[in-house]
């Protein structure tokens, strides 16, 4: 039997209640044969658990960690904080504000420790596993060949949505 790939990503929620959303982070890194780890830790409630894991992260193997959190998102900051790997940011939605009090959490980090933040909810989780392979397929031609791919079957959607609707308007 083939031995588990360790995982090389770190998902890292506020509350299961992200999780939702940030499935769609984990089936995307799986797409590109990512294994991820996924571990609820939050800023405010979970504070050692969560400056622990990001000391930790390096010697654990990871490469990115992708952080998550709704409300006064803090969660990024801090794992930032608290290690030199770099970490992407997805802004949650929360109980009210529309997502924009954790979008403006999450990316008005102070200079010197970024938090790279993608888009609110389903578009931000899809990014954040996009943009941790570009950031691995700097080192990994593998990865970079993928993503070419991933690019293309991506034109060829639209182009045929493109199609579709041309069909349409002419019929
Ligand atoms: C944040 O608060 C979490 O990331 C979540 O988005 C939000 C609400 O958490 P729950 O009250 O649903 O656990 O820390």
């Amino acid at each position: 039997m083939a031995a588990k790939k360790r995982p090389t990503v770190a998902i890292v929620m506020g509350s299961k209640t992200d999780w939702p959303v940030m499935e769609f982070t984990r089936n995307t890194l799986k797409e590109f044969g990512i294994e991820s780890t996924v571990k609820v830790m939050s800023a405010h409630r979970t504070p050692h658990e969560a400056t622990e894991f990001a000391e930790n992260a390096v010697k654990n193997g990871y490469q990115v960690i992708i952080g998550a959190a709704g409300g006064a998102a803090h969660l990024c900051g801090v794992l930032a904080g608290h290690t030199i790997l770099p970490v992407i940011g997805v802004p949650v939605k929360g109980w009210s504000l529309d997502g924009m009090d954790s979008l403006l959490s999450t990316v008005q980090m102070p200079k010197g420790v970024p938090v790279a933040t993608v888009a609110i909810g389903k578009a931000g989780a899809i990014n954040a596993a996009i943009l941790a392979v570009q950031i691995m397929g700097t080192a990994d031609a593998a990865l970079r060949r993928k993503m070419t791919a991933y690019k293309k079957a991506m034109a060829k959607e639209v182009l045929a949505a493109d199609a579709e609707l041309q069909k349409e308007l002419e019929g």
